[in-house]
């Protein structure tokens, strides 16, 4: 008991296009950590639940339209709205798998012509996750796998750009901090990417502070390659 106290949980996001995996990636990732004893919980944004997820769903359903700034700062608004209690769990011990988080937030409303530095402002003081996942697929594959809904920005030429934004932000910042190399392929449920992102929740789960958001954290994610290549370096250096 006392060692739980001292133990927080890791705070991991999953990123991606939609249609790229995330969702079904993040449930099976809190079984297996559950099923390796560990307090974990999947959490999603757009939390739709509350008042301002409400006010987000309905944009993203076109039953409302809103300013390009004034949703942005809604989907900030509605992390902020949920720090506490991220807080308090992660605090409490308790894993958090995220589905999106401020990176869908930047890359989105980047994706719609919107000042980046201005999208990533409201973002500063979240917590910072300990791990970032984009899982990498091509816009085009994406579209493939059963296709999209109706919602607004379940659109190719849309997803193309967000793809693009996606990499803005890869290419400013999450490369070059120091973090897990963490190799996801989302074309194939593969059994390895679900070892690999457990084995970091657990590296993560302990000893170090909760961060907030700022300008460098929020660049920080997992530098991508596929499953595939990671098992061919760990056979050629073997
Ligand atoms: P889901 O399909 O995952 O419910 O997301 N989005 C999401 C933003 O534009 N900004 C954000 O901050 C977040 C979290 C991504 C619904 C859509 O909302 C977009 C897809
Ligand atoms: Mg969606």
């Amino acid at each position: 008991e006392g060692n739980k106290k001292e133990s927080r949980g890791a705070l991991i996001v999953l990123e991606g296009l939609d249609r790229s995996g995330k969702s079904s990636q993040c449930s099976r990732l809190v079984s297996y950590l559950e099923g390796e004893g560990l307090s974990a919980e999947l959490w999603r944004f757009p939390d739709r639940t509350t008042n301002v997820g409400q006010m987000i769903s309905a944009y993203l359903t076109n039953a409302s339209q809103l300013d390009d700034h004034t949703i942005h700062l809604l989907f900030s608004a509605n992390r902020w709205e949920k720090r506490s209690l991220m807080e308090t769990k992660l605090k409490s011990g308790t894993t958090l798998i995220v589905d999106r988080y401020s990176y869908s937030g930047v890359a989105f409303s980047s994706a719609k012509g919107l000042d980046i530095d201005w999208c990533k402002a409201p973002e500063n003081g979240l917590l910072a996750p300990d791990l970032v996942a984009y899982l990498d697929i091509s816009p085009d594959k994406a579209a493939e796998r059963g296709g999209y809904g109706d919602e607004r920005y379940e659109k190719l030429e849309f997803q193309q750009k967000v793809a693009e934004h996606y990499k803005v932000l890869h290419d400013a910042s999450w490369k070059s901090i120091v973090h897990d190399v963490i190799d996801i392929n989302s074309g194939d449920n593969d059994d390895d990417n679900l070892a690999v992102l457990a084995e970091i929740a657990h590296k993560h789960d302990k000893g170090k502070a909760l961060e907030a958001v700022h300008e460098d954290v929020l660049g920080k994610a997992g530098v991508l390659t596929s499953a595939r290549a990671r098992r061919k370096r760990a056979a050629a250096s073997s």
